[in-house]
């Protein structure tokens, strides 16, 4: 027996000191992009994701909807494994199907095309933006750029003004009808438009909102492998692996992930030893969950494309009282981020991090990422949410989604969590969390308190964020005093 000296912490036990914030340090400029998977020091790695944050292989979590609403804002998910091969491949080839881009539609208009029309199919298709292009021109021919909320202003002008011009919500420019598409991005990037083409060769390929385009950018960048589809990855376990490897493979996730409580066992190295001699470097395993650095290296030593952090601080488990197994996240963190740099000086090897479980609100994932996390793994954060398959359900005149643990009698999660290949015991619960709206709102929301905190902290990107993070232990008498002598008029929106 041996007893560690250090307390384990968690995430809120930390706070960070702001660094210099220079001119060059702006909204604009901050990447929020990371690493998936393992890479040379100084190459780029196979698969970057431009916003740092990926679901939880859970039920109540991953759906194929909300695996499209997640990789169209930089992120992925990653597909649940707790259901059969077919069902899981039939769920990766559902995202797959998605072209990369924003929402966005194509819509062609003809000489009688009502504008109304365009609104109506915008409308139906829940859609904000639509390329708007014309009937019989060559292909390509770019007439506009259309959002919904100037079908207010456009229904009361000339029908023609939809081939005449081109407008976004922050003003209006003439632009001639056959405007090639660079020019257009051009006009929109000079008048300061709110919606931007990406252009493919010649062709619009998607739409951005600006605000998203610096996003776009990387992960346009790192999404195209030659088919310009959805990001998105799956779960496998140690149990079927030789089936379900194949399977999801062949459907065309980008990405597979391990999926299990306690990831430092020989099943997981040997899991990662038959993906290794079947598909050499062409398909990536990310391996996990560890809480110290020994875990870290085992995992790592056997060729884990990323390693996932964190054990019995996820919101709906219970494995800490059950087991007695277990790390604050933030100790569990320091502790694998020292033996990741360590294997980094040893091997020139980075293996990207994911901070998985107990992130209680956005502060958290903004410590996680500046003590070493290369990305963020989130269940209850995007149960909450309209694209999770959870069903959404009214208490006391209250919206909440359902929520359940894979350790929960309801999910019975045996590869994941099996005594013995069946469920003995729960490691997990069955409940709720308060709704909160769009995947899209959220997200862009955390991606700007995340930019924000990096602003204070002096960094434009997340390897300086984690060079150069100064954070600081908080007493337990100080988090007292946080806002404890005000009473709210209304609970804050935020998770
Ligand atoms: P959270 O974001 O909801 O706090 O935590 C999500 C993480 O909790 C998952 O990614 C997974 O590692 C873990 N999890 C999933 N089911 C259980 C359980 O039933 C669990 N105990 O701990």
């Amino acid at each position: 027996m041996k007893i560690l000296p250090e307390i384990s912490r968690t995430l809120s036990e930390y706070l960070l000191i702001p660094g210099l914030t220079t001119e060059d340090c702006t909204p604009d400029t901050v990447d929020l992009g990371t690493a998936l998977v393992r890479h040379r020091i100084g190459e780029e790695s196979g698969v970057r994701i431009a916003t740092p944050l990926v679901s939880a292989i859970m039920q109540a979590v991953s759906s194929p909807e909300l695996a499209v609403a997640l990789a169209q804002v930089g992120g992925l998910a990653f597909i649940h494994q707790n259901q059969p091969v077919e069902e899981q491949a039939a769920d990766v080839r559902a995202v797959k199907r998605h072209k990369a881009g924003f929402r966005t539609i194509e819509v062609t208009v003809g000489p009688d095309t009502p504008l109304g029309e365009v609104a109506r199919q915008l409308s139906a298709t829940e859609q904000g933006v639509a390329v708007v292009t014309r009937s019989g021109d060559t292909e390509g021919a770019f007439l506009g750029i259309i959002s919904l909320d100037d079908f207010h202003l456009e229904r009361h002008g000339a029908h023609e003004s939809a081939g005449s011009r081109m407008r976004g919500r922050a003003g209006l420019v003439t632009a001639p009808v056959t405007a090639s598409l660079s020019e257009a991005n051009e006009l929109i990037w000079e008048h300061h438009l709110d919606v931007l083409p990406v252009l493919d060769g010649d062709r619009v390929a998607s739409l951005v909102l600006k605000r998203d385009y610096q996003a776009h950018k990387t992960y346009h960048r790192a999404s195209v492998d030659g088919e310009k589809r959805l990001r998105v990855g799956a779960g496998i376990n140690s149990r079927d692996f030789k089936d379900r490897v194949p399977a999801l493979v062949e459907a065309g996730a980008d990405v597979l992930c391990l999926d299990s409580s306690d990831g430092y066992s020989v099943y997981q190295a040997k899991t990662l030893e038959f993906v290794r001699e079947t598909y050499g470097d062409a398909v990536s395993v990310g391996a996990g969950n560890v809480v110290d650095g020994r875990a870290f290296r085992y995992l790592a030593d056997a060729g884990a494309a990323f390693v996932k952090v964190g054990i019995g601080g996820g919101a709906i488990c219970t494995t800490r009282a059950q087991k007695g197994i277990g790390r604050g996240q933030a100790s569990a963190l320091l502790d694998v981020v020292e033996a990741r740099d360590a294997y980094a000086r040893e091997t020139g090897v980075h293996v990207p991090l994911c901070c998985d479980g107990g992130l209680l609100n956005d502060s958290h994932m903004a410590m996680a990422l500046a003590m070493g996390a290369d990305f963020i793994m989130l269940g209850r954060y995007f149960a909450r949410l309209d694209e999770s398959p959870s069903p959404k359900v009214q208490i006391d005149g209250q919206w909440y989604k359902e929520y359940w643990g894979e350790g929960s009698q309801r999910a019975q999660n045996a590869a994941r969590y099996g005594q013995g290949g069946r469920m003995v015991f729960e490691e997990g619960v069955d409940g709720f969390v308060p709704y909160a709206g769009s995947l899209y709102d959220n997200v862009e929301r955390t991606r700007a308190k995340l930019t924000s905190t990096m602003i204070s902290c002096g960094s434009t990107n997340l390897r300086d964020f984690h060079r150069d993070a100064v954070l600081v232990p908080v007493s337990a008498e100080s988090f007292k005093q946080t806002g404890a002598e005000v009473q709210l008029r209304r609970p804050t929106a935020d998770h």
